[in-house]
């Protein structure tokens, strides 16, 4: 009903006054909103009617596909068996058995399974775990974070410190104590390769010059993530991770992947770390977990962390850390009914099979009108576009509404389009949005 009235009155203030929308340009949106009311399957359908492609899997979360009848099932039953249980000196069922599933998915050693209710609340997890490890481990002169540039880890105060986005940080000041790695962005040396950059590895060893600047004794922990999604797809240069990983390795720092996007199947794996063959201390994750059926997070931590932390007090609560929500029962039902899902479905090795095919899809629109990068990895794509003089981000963001009424959804992001679909896209969608994008660069400016 809502949807319906505040279409039917376009612009109409009084009905959207109230929701003061996320990440959103507010006054321009509630001049010409545009509201999806359904979804099923790789389509979304618009409170005008139409019918829009899934180029994003929403915002990079609805990797098996929108409004799975499996998961809105388990859902139903949760919500029907157990509303609600603490998970605070109590327990019940699902979140032990989800916590199981989820490690056994991680990369070996990491499955100690900590529940969050977003990728925000998972980084400011895993620091705070990444900071009582270093004290656990006797190393409490450890308290420095560092982060990237152009790094993106949520909206929480941790995640802006260690962020590296210049809008997200500007109003508030941030923890004391964190620093930031350079980002690896490199259009000059790197511009429309095919996989992993070849240039860049040695942008890992600011993480060295950090270490000589602060002393190593300082620093507790590094987090990257593997792929910068919200940034526009920046993949890692060649041996770039593992350059990081040793530099961690030999001065007592831990390492924590932040695979909110890149964790189930993405990249062709169930992690970026398993994909790419760089195992970190802690990985942090969200969205893909519960295909965004109910919001939820997790942090995998390694077993001797885990370890650590839970046999340095002789008893009682061993982590003063947690959230009413933690291994809420819909949010686990939703999550062991989404894995269930992609295994059944075998939707990571869906999603490495088709990464050729993408890849070439993507850069079938090598030349064309405004382009000046394409890059790919698993199902994901990011076509940098040159910035309209005087006017940064316009061009991308005029092709994001060029595609949203032409019936795609796409992102944009200062002036690059990122393309994510749900792990179940049919090769002939694949050249719908990639045919598409390509005719509407043709009718802008
Ligand atoms: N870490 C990473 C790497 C993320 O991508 C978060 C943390 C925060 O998660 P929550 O659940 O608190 O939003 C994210 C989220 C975009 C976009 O368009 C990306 C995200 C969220 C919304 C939009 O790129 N990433
Ligand atoms: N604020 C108040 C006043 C609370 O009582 C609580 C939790 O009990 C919180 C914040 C934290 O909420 P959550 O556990 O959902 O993160």
């Amino acid at each position: 009903m809502f949807g319906k009235r505040s279409i039917a009155v376009k612009g109409d203030n009084d009905v959207l006054a109230s929701f003061w929308m996320p990440f959103t340009a507010n006054r321009a949106y509630k001049a010409n909103p545009r509201q999806l009311v359904s979804a099923s399957g790789m389509h979304y359908q618009s409170a005008d009617g139409r019918t829009i492609l899934d180029g994003t899997a929403g915002l990079w979360c609805c990797n098996a596909g929108h409004c799975r009848p499996e998961i809105a099932e388990a859902i139903a039953k949760a919500a029907t068996t157990l509303d609600f249980a603490p998970t605070f000196q109590l327990g019940h069922p699902l979140p032990f058995e989800l916590a199981q599933r989820v490690a056994a998915l991680m990369p070996a050693g990491l499955d100690r399974i900590f529940f969050t209710n977003s990728g925000s609340e998972s980084v400011d997890t895993a620091l705070k775990i990444a900071l009582a490890v270093q004290r656990a481990k006797g190393q409490g002169t450890r308290t420095r974070l560092i982060g990237r540039e152009r790094g993106y880890h949520g909206v929480g105060f941790g995640g802006i410190s260690v962020g590296g986005i210049v809008g997200n940080r500007r109003t508030w000041q941030g923890l004391p104590g964190t620093d930031h790695l350079r980002h690896t962005h490199d259009l000059a040396r790197n511009a429309f390769t095919r996989g992993f950059p070849q240039y860049g590895a040695e942008l890992a060893d600011d993480l060295q010059r950090l270490v000589d600047l602060h002393g190593a004794e300082t620093i507790a922990a590094v987090i990257v993530e593997p792929m910068a999604g919200s940034t526009g797809v920046l993949i890692p240069p060649v041996g770039y991770l593992q350059r990081l990983r040793e530099i961690c390795d030999r001065h007592g720092i831990l390492l924590i992947f932040d695979e909110v996007i890149t964790a189930f199947g993405r990249v062709g794996a169930a992690t970026a770390a398993e994909a790419w063959g760089v195992t970190p201390d802690i990985i942090t994750m969200a969205k893909g977990l519960t295909n965004a059926a109910v919001p939820m997070g997790a942090v995998a931590v390694k077993r001797e962390l885990h370890d650590a932390v839970i046999e340095s007090v002789a008893g009682g609560i061993e982590l003063a850390h947690g959230y009413t929500y933690s291994g809420h029962p819909l949010a686990s039902a939703a999550g062991l009914a989404t894995l269930d899902l992609y295994a059944r479905e075998g939707l990571f090795e869906r999603a490495n099979e088709l990464a050729a095919y993408w890849e070439d899809a993507a850069f079938s629109l090598k030349g064309r009108r405004h382009i000046i990068d394409i890059r790919t990895t698993g199902l994901v794509a990011g076509i940098e576009l040159e910035p309209r003089p005087g006017a940064p981000t316009a061009r991308a963001m005029e092709l994001f509404h060029a595609c949203f009424d032409n019936g795609l959804l796409v992102r944009a992001t200062g002036d690059i389009i990122a393309l994510s679909p749900p792990l179940i896209v049919e090769k002939g969608e694949i050249d719908e949005m990639f045919g598409k994008i390509g005719d509407l660069l043709n009718t802008i400016g």
